[in-house]
């Protein structure tokens, strides 16, 4: 009889809970939304900074799966990145280092669009920008400023069309600069003061603004204050939005921290054009200087909540608001690591304005939005992601049930959140929470002490207009160090613009050697030009011979006509190590002053033959 209870017990709850399961199974099951099979494309390019890793990772969404660890800052021998006696090692060496910290990604916008061009990216560690062509994936160009510590915000404020013009950086640290006339050279000709608790007033952390295309800087700006961290611009263009953590202008943790509250800089860019061109500005090391205390209007400084942390301004989605939404300025958010509250400003008139400072929880860092009306808060120290209704929060800020649409748990410590291409015209599907710790989440299989990054990847389909529905984690994958956030592009609308082999002249500088002009020319009484051709499966020549002493110069061309196959060169006790793409040529340059006989071979297996691909170096003595 007992049985027969149970069973009938039973059959009532899977009669319930099947259709419930195949319900939910119908439009809910995660596998079917992120499994891509073979052959099947992810819908987005997502381009995230890989931190301490100095470059960018390049990720499918919504399957996770990496597909490129992009160097930037840091040479990387696989992909024949700035090996020794490479133009690209020179140019990592002359700006600072061969490392970086790579932070905020962008990519460059036509019409507020991501237009596939390029990509940019900083490095807060020696306060440089680099440019990347998304033809090739290839870092080529990187360049640093004057007058300025530790860019870590940065910003791709566009023209009034919303085309890219300037690549904006915050200065985070603060560095002496008088911008005073008769000071040539800037601050070199007056004494450094003591710092003692206190950040000297004559020590700024400008805003710069470079030259998209050539990366110079074309002005930055001070005032009365520095330190800035994170930057945004408001899509119009018109905005330049800063967070500054340290208006107490301490010179350690506790001053930075005894202000109530702290200051969100809006800098107007269309102001300082004029300023620019009123001639209002003081050279300091070759960089035209605004001060803002001179130009009344350049800058409006708001509370902020104290040791702000990300500022980051609404775009809409223009399939929800129509194409002329596109550039109309609304709200910018700020969150502050101290407080458990965002400040809002709107920013579409004249005048930025604080108009609501609602409480979401604790550690709130990053902001995003999904085009549709509602913002989303990273809480560090609540490991939790909340979603918020824009208009509710600033109608109510007093009355978090009635803005607060959901909130999720993360796993664990979310930095920087990205909804899917957020800095263009969101797409309000997928959240991406980058997580700092991973603390033996289960299902990670440990790394020791050092666990990999956890990445997250939320659900918001079903978090409505009106502020309504359930976010969704679904999908949780590993990344090497350290992501920390990321920008966005279609698949369909980059994927057919990469190169599939390189396309003649992409380095001007640097000649294709053609098939049959592999040579050895002496150029000089101690140089040497070598000219090398590589295809499957042998070098243009099976020999090279010079004399010890001599500068020797390599240029080697890929000239294979088909996509992906890359060779690569490595040559023994040099230390020389370079990758070549289909069509690509690359130069270096070393002093042969090992006498002897070296081989040199491919790195990269590009046919059955690729063993036999190896050819001598012989190193006449003197
Ligand atoms: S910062 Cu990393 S979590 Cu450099 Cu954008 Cu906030
Ligand atoms: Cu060429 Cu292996
Ligand atoms: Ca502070």
């Amino acid at each position: 009889m007992r049985g027969y209870v149970r069973f009938l017990l039973a059959g009532l709850i899977l009669g319930i809970a099947i259709p419930l399961l195949m319900g939910a199974a119908k439009d809910e099951n995660p596998a079917e939304v992120i499994y891509h099979g073979p052959f099947e494309r992810d819908a987005y390019y997502m381009f995230s900074s890989s931190g301490q890793s100095g470059g960018v990772f390049v990720i499918g969404i919504p399957s996770g799966r990496l597909f490129m660890d992009l160097p930037v800052f840091e040479p990387r021998q696989a992909y024949g990145y700035a090996g020794i006696g490479t133009p690209e090692r020179e140019m990592l060496e002359k700006t600072g280092g061969l490392w970086g910290d790579t932070h905020h990604p962008r990519l460059s916008h036509t019409g507020w669009k991501p237009d596939g061009k390029w990509l940019y990216i900083n490095d807060k560690a020696s306060t440089r920008v680099a440019k990347i062509d998304l033809r090739t994936f290839r870092t080529v160009l990187i360049k640093k400023a004057p007058n300025t510590q530790v860019w870590h915000g940065i910003a791709l404020v566009p023209d009034r069309n919303g085309t890219t013009k300037y690549v904006c950086a915050n200065g985070e640290f603060e560095a002496p600069i008088p911008p005073r006339p008769g000071l040539p050279g800037g601050y070199s000709e007056k004494l450094i003061p003591p710092i003692g608790a206190k950040v000297p007033d004559d020590w700024k952390s400008p805003v710069t603004c470079l030259d998209a295309e050539t990366l110079d800087p074309v002005f930055q700006v001070i005032s009365g204050y520095g330190n800035f961290d994170i930057m945004d611009n408001s899509p119009s263009g018109r905005w330049l939005l800063s967070n500054m953590y340290n208006t107490e202008k301490g010179a350690n943790i506790d001053e930075m921290i005894k202000a109530p509250e702290d200051v969100t800089q809006f800098l107007d860019v269309w102001k300082a054009e004029e300023e620019l061109k009123a001639g209002r500005f003081t050279l300091v090391n070759g960089v035209k200087v605004l001060d803002a205390r001179q130009s009344p209007g350049l800058i409006y400084l708001l509370p902020t909540p104290r040791n702000p942390h990300g500022i980051h301004c609404q775009r809409l989605d223009t399939r929800v608001h129509g194409e002329k939404s596109l550039g109309k300025d609304t709200v910018c958010i700020s969150g502050g690591k101290l407080v458990p509250r965002v400040y809002i400003y709107d920013v579409s008139g004249d005048r930025p304005k604080l108009v609501s400072t609602p409480w979401v929880g604790l550690g709130p860092l990053h902001v995003q939005y999904d085009g549709r009306g509602n913002f989303y808060v990273s809480l560090f120290v609540d490991s939790q992601i909340g979603a918020y209704n824009i208009e509710k929060a600033i109608k109510f800020p007093n009355d978090p049930d009635k803005y607060t649409v959901d909130k999720i748990d993360i796993h664990y410590n979310v930095g920087h959140l990205s909804t899917v291409m957020n800095y263009s015209t969101p797409k309000g599907d997928w959240l991406i929470s980058q997580n700092k710790m991973t603390k033996g989440l289960p299902g990670f299989l440990p790394t020791g002490p050092l666990e990999p990054e956890v990445q997250e990847l939320i659900d918001i389909r079903k978090i409505t207009a009106d502020g309504k529905g359930k976010m969704r984690l679904i999908y949780q994958f590993p990344t090497p160090p350290e992501p920390h956030e990321s920008d966005f592009v279609e698949a369909e609308k980059l994927a057919p613009l990469v190169w599939t082999k390189y396309k003649k002249p992409y380095n001007e500088a640097i000649k294709f050697v053609g098939p049959g002009e592999s040579r050895v020319v002496r150029s000089g009484p101690k140089n040497v030009d070598v000219y090398l051709t590589a295809v499957r499966s042998r070098y243009g020549l099976d020999e090279v011979r010079v004399k010890q002493g001599d500068t020797v110069t390599l240029y080697l061309s890929n000239i294979e006509r088909l996509r992906d196959v890359t060779h690569g060169f490595a040559l023994q006790e040099y230390g020389v190590h370079f990758a070549i793409d289909p069509g690509d040529t690359q130069k270096f340059t070393f002093v042969a002053d090992k006498p002897g006989v070296y081989w040199f071979f491919c790195t990269w297996f590009c046919s059955a033959l690729h063993m036999e691909m190896r050819a001598k170096l012989i190193v006449d003595p003197a």
